[in-house]
């Protein structure tokens, strides 16, 4: 992620991104945050990208906002932004008052949680500020912090390098062996700091929000031996449309690996790793995956 490096002073200050900008209109959008788990012998997929891709669902939505107010102030600019901007969405979204950073460093609305995703509209027209929502959603409560499989938590801090997120969506080389047994089945992101949430438990209002979810649902979770198997047609076929895509062909080949370290031993399991050990033609990521979850296995 060596790109949060870059254009810091876009991050810091929005007027840099749009001259004259006055106010960031800030959106969350709920995705399914129902409980569940993956059937044996299958890798997880995070809740947020297992539909269609929120940057094009969200994006479509706030540019038709965009294009309405551009018609009631057409001297006004209006820039939508799902994600893909330098911009401290979680921040703007607290200022706006959507909801308050929790300890895990997601956002968390009162009463319906974190299962959001976020995005903004900045603008050079002057909009009355709303409240900020209050700090510390979390006092005494120390969940995620203790149930993140990797500990990459400290309060209202996530160190990515060891994030399960980080690892398996952005991570593009060898993983640490250290981390590979914190990884679990999830070969696509991790929602473990969320779903211990208490402000996540289900309630009659969001299971009715989950019914309704806007990006529907595709993969929540993915047969290990096939992803291991997997060629670039298999990955486009199984995810096209999802943000998913973000994770190139050896990464999920290589997430797959490692879980597959993760599951019960199977002959068939063996049989496949053994057999992409001794093929020389493996890239290094897979190829060190691989042996360490032999190794792990005995
Ligand atoms: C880089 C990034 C990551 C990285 C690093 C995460 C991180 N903690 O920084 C990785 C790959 C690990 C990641 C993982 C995930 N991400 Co992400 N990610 C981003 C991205 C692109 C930038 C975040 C950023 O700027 N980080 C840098 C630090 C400085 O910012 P920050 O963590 O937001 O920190 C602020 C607060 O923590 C607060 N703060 C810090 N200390 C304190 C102390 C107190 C007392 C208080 C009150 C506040 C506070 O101030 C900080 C500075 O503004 C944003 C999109 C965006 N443009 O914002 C999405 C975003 C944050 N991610 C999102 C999601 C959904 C996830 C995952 C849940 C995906 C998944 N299921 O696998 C995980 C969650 C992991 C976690 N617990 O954070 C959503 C979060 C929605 C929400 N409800 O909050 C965002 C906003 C994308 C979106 N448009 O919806 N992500
Ligand atoms: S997403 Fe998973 S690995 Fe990352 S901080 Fe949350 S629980 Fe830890
Ligand atoms: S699990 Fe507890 S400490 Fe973590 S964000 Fe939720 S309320 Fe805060």
């Amino acid at each position: 992620m060596a790109w949060m490096a870059d254009n810091v002073e876009l991050r810091t200050d929005v007027r840099a991104l749009v001259p004259g900008a006055k106010s960031v209109i800030c959106v969350a959008d709920r995705y399914d945050g129902s409980p569940d788990d993956a059937p044996a012998n299958h890798g997880r997929i995070a809740r947020y990208a297992r539909g269609r891709d929120y940057h094009k669902v969200m994006k479509k939505r706030l540019h038709a906002m965009c294009d309405t107010l551009a018609e009631q102030w057409p001297e006004h600019t209006f820039r939508a932004c799902v994600d893909t901007a330098p911009v401290l969405e979680r921040d703007w979204a607290q200022l706006a008052g959507l909801g308050s950073v929790g300890k895990n460093t997601m956002l968390i609305e009162p009463s319906i949680g974190s299962w959001l995703l976020l995005g903004e509209i900045i603008t050079t027209l002057d909009i009355e500020a709303s409240t900020a929502a209050p700090d510390d959603p979390c006092g005494t409560c120390t969940r995620c912090i203790d149930a993140c499989p990797t500990q990459a938590i400290s309060p209202w801090a996530v160190d990515a390098t060891r994030c399960v997120s980080y690892l398996t969506i952005e991570h593009r080389d060898v993983v640490a062996p250290s981390l590979h047994e914190g990884m679990g089945t999830w070969i696509f992101g991790c929602d473990v700091c969320q779903e211990v949430c208490p402000h996540n438990q289900p309630t009659s209002r969001t299971v009715q929000a989950d019914r309704e979810s806007s990006a529907g649902t595709r993969s929540a979770s993915l047969p290990l031996l096939d992803v291991l198997h997997w060629t670039e047609k298999d990955r486009v076929a199984a995810i096209a449309g999802t943000s998913a895509t973000r994770a190139k062909l050896d990464m999920w080949r290589r997430n797959a690996a490692i879980a597959l370290g993760n599951t019960p031993q199977s002959p068939a399991h063996r049989k496949a790793l053994l057999a992409i050990d001794q093929d020389s033609a493996q890239p290094p990521m897979v190829d060190d995956a691989v042996r360490a979850s032999l190794h792990r296995q005995g």
